[in-house]
C-alpha cells in the first residue's frame, strides 16, 4: 500500500528549477514529510528548564534593564528543536518568566494572543485586567484573554516572578499578532470582586444563566483553593488514576480561553503516574515537590518551579520522588485548539 514516492533527484534539473523559478514545487517529494503516516513529525524536544538556572539571569536583567527599557522584563524559554529564535516551548505555546521589582509597573496594553500568568515567587505583585485588580500570590492563575487590557504592578518588597504562557507562536504564525498600548486603566474593582461571585463551586450569579456569550467572567484562580481540592480528591481517586483538575469558565463549564487549556495535578506520595497519551502539546510547571518526568523516553528530574516541554502525542510518566509529601504540577496545553480544529485525540 505504502510505496516509495519520487524524489527531487528523479526529476530533470531544468524542470525542477523551472518550477522553483515560478514559485511552485512538486508535492510528491515532500508529501510524506508534511503528512507522515500514523504520527506527526515532532520537532519539539522534551526538555526542562531549571528555575535555579533561569532565576539568576532574570534577577540580573533587573539590574541591567530598567522596566522602561523592557516594558515586560522577561526571559523566554526556547525549545531548541523549534529554533531558539522562534521563542516556542511547543509549536503553539510561548513561556516566559517575568520579573517585576517593587514600585515598578509594566504598562497597560492589550493584544490578540491569549495570555495567562502563573505566580512563582514573591508577594505584592498584581495585574489589573479589565479594571479589576488581581493579586498574584504563589500558584495563582491570572487570565489575560485576547483583547482585554492588562498591566502589572508590585506593591510589596523583593522580586516578584511569574510564568507567562501565551499562544503567541500560533497567533504570530498566522500573521495575526499585534498589541495596542494605552494609558493606565481606571481601577474600577480594587477588591477582586469576581472571586466573591464565583467562590462556591456550582453556584453562579443568577443573571449568568441568561447570558448568551462567554466573556471571561472569572480572571483569577487562587492556588490555595486548587491545592485544597486536589489534596481532598487524592484520598478517593483510585490508584493509577490521575488526581487532576481543569480550570474552567464557571459560566460555561468549558475551557477558560479559546486555544490554551490549564489544569493542575497532584502526585501522591510515592506515586508513579502514566498520563494518558494525547494529541495536544503541553508544558508542565512544578508548583511544589520534586520527582522525575519521563517524556517519550527522556528522563527529566524536576524540582520546585522548574518547567518542562512535552511534544504532541507524547508519552508522559510522572514520578513523585518523595514517599512522604505530595507534588503539585500546573499544566498548560493546546487541547482547546485541537478540539476546535476537530482532531483532539486521547490514545490507549
Ligand atoms: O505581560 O503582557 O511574556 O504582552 C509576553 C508578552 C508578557 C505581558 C510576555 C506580553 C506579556
Amino acid at each position: 500500500m505504502s510505496s516509495e514516492l519520487g524524489s527531487v533527484a528523479d526529476l530533470p534539473a531544468e524542470y525542477y528549477q523551472g518550477l522553483v523559478s515560478r514559485n511552485t514545487l512538486p508535492l510528491w517529494p515532500s508529501l510524506r514529510a508534511v503528512l507522515p503516516y500514523g504520527k506527526p513529525n515532532r520537532r519539539t524536544r522534551p526538555i526542562l528548564w531549571r528555575y535555579a538556572d533561569v532565576r539568576p539571569d532574570l534577577i540580573r536583567a533587573g539590574e541591567l534593564t530598567p522596566i522602561e527599557k523592557a516594558e515586560r522584563r522577561v526571559i523566554v524559554l526556547c525549545n531548541p528543536g523549534l529554533g531558539i529564535e522562534n521563542m516556542q516551548v511547543t509549536p503553539t505555546i510561548y513561556i516566559g518568566l517575568q520579573l517585576i521589582l517593587p514600585g515598578e509597573t509594566a504598562p497597560n496594553h492589550r493584544h490578540t494572543p491569549s495570555a495567562v500568568r502563573f505566580a512563582i515567587e514573591g508577594s505584592g505583585g498584581f495585574t489589573v485586567v479589565r479594571g479589576e485588580k488581581l493579586p498574584m500570590e504563589k500558584g495563582d492563575l491570572i487570565l489575560t484573554p485576547p483583547g482585554l487590557w492588562h498591566e502589572h504592578g508590585h506593591e510589596g518588597t523583593g522580586p516578584v516572578i511569574w510564568l507567562d504562557a501565551l499562544d503567541l507562536p500560533l497567533v504570530y504564525g498566522i500573521d495575526a499578532s499585534y498589541a495596542i498600548e494605552a494609558k493606565p486603566q481606571q481601577v474600577t474593582d480594587p477588591g477582586n470582586a469576581s472571586a466573591a461571585r464565583f467562590a462556591q463551586g456550582g453556584v453562579i450569579p443568577y443573571g449568568s444563566l441568561a447570558r448568551q456569550r462567554a466573556d471571561y467572567p472569572l480572571l483569577r484562580f487562587p492556588w490555595r483553593g486548587v491545592r485544597r481540592v486536589l489534596a481532598d480528591m487524592a484520598g478517593t481517586t483510585p490508584p493509577h488514576e490521575a488526581v487532576h483538575v481543569a480550570y474552567v469558565n464557571p459560566e460555561t463549564g468549558r475551557e477558560c480561553l479559546p486555544t490554551l487549556g490549564f489544569s493542575a495535578l497532584m502526585l501522591r506520595p510515592g506515586e508513579d503516574l502514566a498520563l494518558r497519551r494525547r494529541s495536544a502539546s503541553a508544558v508542565l510547571h512544578v508548583v511544589e515537590g520534586g520527582g522525575t518526568a519521563v517524556v517519550d523516553g527522556v528522563s527529566l528530574p524536576f524540582g520546585e518551579s522548574d518547567t518542562l516541554a512535552a511534544p504532541t502525542h507524547a508519552q508522559i510518566r510522572l514520578a513523585n520522588a518523595s514517599a512522604k509529601s505530595p507534588a503539585f504540577l500546573f499544566m498548560v496545553d493546546d487541547a482547546p485548539l485541537h478540539r476546535k480544529l476537530g482532531f483532539y485525540e486521547v490514545f490507549d
